[in-house]
Order: structure tokens, then C-alpha cells, then sequence
């Protein structure tokens, strides 16, 4: 039996095993060398499957605002640059699976047309001018077909439409604080709840704060970001929004949340010892509570801020007991 150099040190390890069957499926596929190319290509395909499965699961698993059991994929998008992030996330997605589909099967089929048994002769053909023209011009046009919506997103989000409501946004180790610039002096603090906490107010563990920053549902909002010490990161996933809070710079982003409800973000640059607990909350409410919530504050009453904000009720979180619900009804 004449086999490659590589497959015989396989048949030989086979041999010294006992494992008979694999020696015998290895001379049916040709060599071992090719039994292990082949599994590697059903590990791509089983992977390419479970993406897929994974993003067709997408829409019944995300929530809105914080992270759910189970949660497979990004939180629901409230602003239209999150939904245009994750636009582009899924298409880039399935041009990466068609490639691999298309490499996997090439490989396959090259694999079995051209193996040693029945091409005892091996072909002498080096060039081939239409197949190198075509492998050249085809991943330039999938990268275009990247770059233009890629660049359009971009565009999004580096032109700020004209703002309703401007925050400034500290960073400090590990807290934020915020000011509203167009509404009075006024600081608000923001430090994550301990544990005991978060559970006795029913809001999620390391993302819930003391105090909570309030912005007008569908209103353009900038945010100026900067850092009193070290670098930190302004993040709210469902925003599409995450940008650096750099000290002794000011960096900006946008949002305009489109539902109200409760988002939570974390700390995302890793600033020290207690990076973990430096959440954001950020609680977009109609036009009415916030202008009261604004009140209360410039009054410095941070008692009334907060009654104003718990005596509403949190509907995207009952959206999130509901998806929690379907998950379990469905495992
Ligand atoms: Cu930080």
C-alpha cells in the first residue's frame, strides 16, 4: 500500500492502538492526512450551521437595556445607529458564512476528485488566467459591498444632529458623574449598587446605580465624556453608543433612545480595582418626567429624583421576565 509519509505515521499510531476502524476508514477516504482535513472541514460546516442557528435565534433571545439569561447575541437596539451596527454585524456575518460554505465545499470536493487513487498522475497545470482574474476581482467587489454600508455607519455616527439635551459625563475611579450643562451647577454621582441592594430593589446585579441619569425618550442627546484619573469607557449596548473617557480630553457621542425604559451599560476600558463596579444607567422617560426629574435636581434634591424615577414602572424589564419566561417554557 503505497500512502503520503504523513498518513503512514497516522496508520502506524493506529496500528499501535488497535483501533482497527480508523485504519479502515482511513484507506477508504485515501490517507489519514485526509481524515483529518475532513473532520476539520465537518467542524467548519457544524460551526457554520450553529451560527447561522445562532442568528436566526437572535430576535427571540436579545433584550432591551441589560443582559437576560441565556441571552444569545446583542441587546435590542433602541436607537437607529445600534440598529444600523447590528445591520452591518449580521451582513458581514453571513458574506464570513457563505465563504466558508463555499471553501469548505471547494475543499471537499477537491479533496475527493483529486486524490492519490484515482490521480495516480498528478496534473502539471500551474496558471490559469480567467480563475486568477476572477479570485482577484470578486474579493474586491465583498469588500466594497462591506466598506459602502460600513462607511455609511461611520457617517452616522460621527455627524451629531443638533442636540435637545447635552450631559457631561465623568469618569472617576470607579464612578461616574454627571452634569447638565444647560440646566444649572447641579453634579449627579452614580455609584453601583452593592449586591444586597440591587436584590432588594429588584434591578440587576452590577449594573444597577444609586442614581440613575434621565434623558427625554426621542430627543437627540450629545454626550460630553471625559475622566478625572485613569481612562474609562461610556457604554450603553443598546444605544449603539461606547466612546472613551480620556482625562484631560473631552470625547463625544449621541443617542436618541427611541423607548423608554431603563438601559445599563458598564465601565469598558479596564481602570483598576473596581472596574466591574462602575456601572451606567441611563432611564429615558417621557417629556413630562423629565422636566420634573430636572426640577428636583436643580433643587438638589436627589430624594425626589429618585421617587420620581421608582414610582414608574419598568416596562422593558417586564419585556425581559417575558423573554426570560420563553427561554425556560422552550429549554
Ligand atoms: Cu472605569
Amino acid at each position: 500500500m503505497d500512502v503520503h509519509c504523513d498518513g503512514r505515521g497516522l496508520h502506524l499510531f493506529y496500528e499501535a492502538l488497535g483501533k482497527s476502524w480508523l485504519k479502515k476508514a482511513s484507506l477508504t477516504l485515501g490517507s489519514g492526512y485526509m481524515v483529518k482535513r475532513l473532520l476539520g472541514a465537518a467542524f467548519c460546516a457544524a460551526f457554520s450551521v450553529a451560527l447561522v442557528m445562532v442568528m436566526a435565534l437572535e430576535p427571540a433571545v436579545a433584550g432591551a437595556g441589560q443582559p437576560t439569561d441565556g441571552q444569545i447575541g446583542f441587546q435590542a437596539p433602541v436607537t437607529e445607529v445600534a440598529r444600523e451596527i447590528h445591520a452591518l454585524y449580521n451582513m458581514v456575518n453571513y458574506i464570513i458564512i457563505a465563504i466558508t460554505l463555499f471553501v469548505l465545499v471547494l475543499m471537499a470536493y477537491v479533496m475527493w476528485r483529486f486524490r492519490e487513487k484515482s490521480n495516480p498522475t498528478p496534473s502539471k497545470t500551474t496558471h490559469n488566467t480567467f480563475l486568477e482574474v476572477a479570485w482577484t476581482i470578486i474579493p474586491i467587489f465583498i469588500l466594497i459591498a462591506i466598506a459602502v454600508p460600513s462607511f455609511k455607519l461611520l457617517y452616522l455616527q460621527y455627524s451629531f444632529p443638533k442636540p435637545d439635551v447635552t450631559i457631561k459625563a465623568t469618569g472617576n475611579a470607579w464612578f461616574w458623574s454627571y452634569q447638565y450643562p444647560d440646566q444649572g451647577e447641579f453634579e449627579i454621582s452614580s455609584y453601583a449598587l452593592s449586591d444586597e441592594d440591587a436584590k432588594a430593589a429588584g434591578k440587576p446585579r452590577l449594573l444597577a446605580v444609586d442614581n440613575e441619569i434621565v434623558v427625554p425618550v426621542n430627543k437627540v442627546v450629545h454626550m460630553l465624556v471625559t475622566s478625572n484619573d485613569v481612562i474609562h469607557n461610556w457604554t450603553i449596548p443598546s444605544f449603539g453608543s461606547k466612546i472613551d473617557a480620556v482625562p484631560g480630553r473631552t470625547t463625544l457621542t449621541w443617542f436618541k433612545a427611541e423607548k423608554e425604559g431603563v438601559y445599563y451599560g458598564q465601565c469598558s476600558e479596564l481602570c483598576g480595582k473596581d472596574h466591574a463596579k462602575m456601572p451606567i444607567a441611563v432611564r429615558v422617560v417621557s417629556d413630562d418626567v423629565y422636566s420634573k426629574w430636572i426640577e428636583a435636581w436643580k433643587e438638589e434634591d436627589e430624594d425626589a429624583a429618585r421617587d420620581l424615577l421608582s414610582a414608574i414602572p419598568q416596562a422593558p424589564d417586564e419585556a425581559h421576565k417575558q423573554v426570560a419566561n420563553v427561554i425556560k417554557t422552550n429549554n
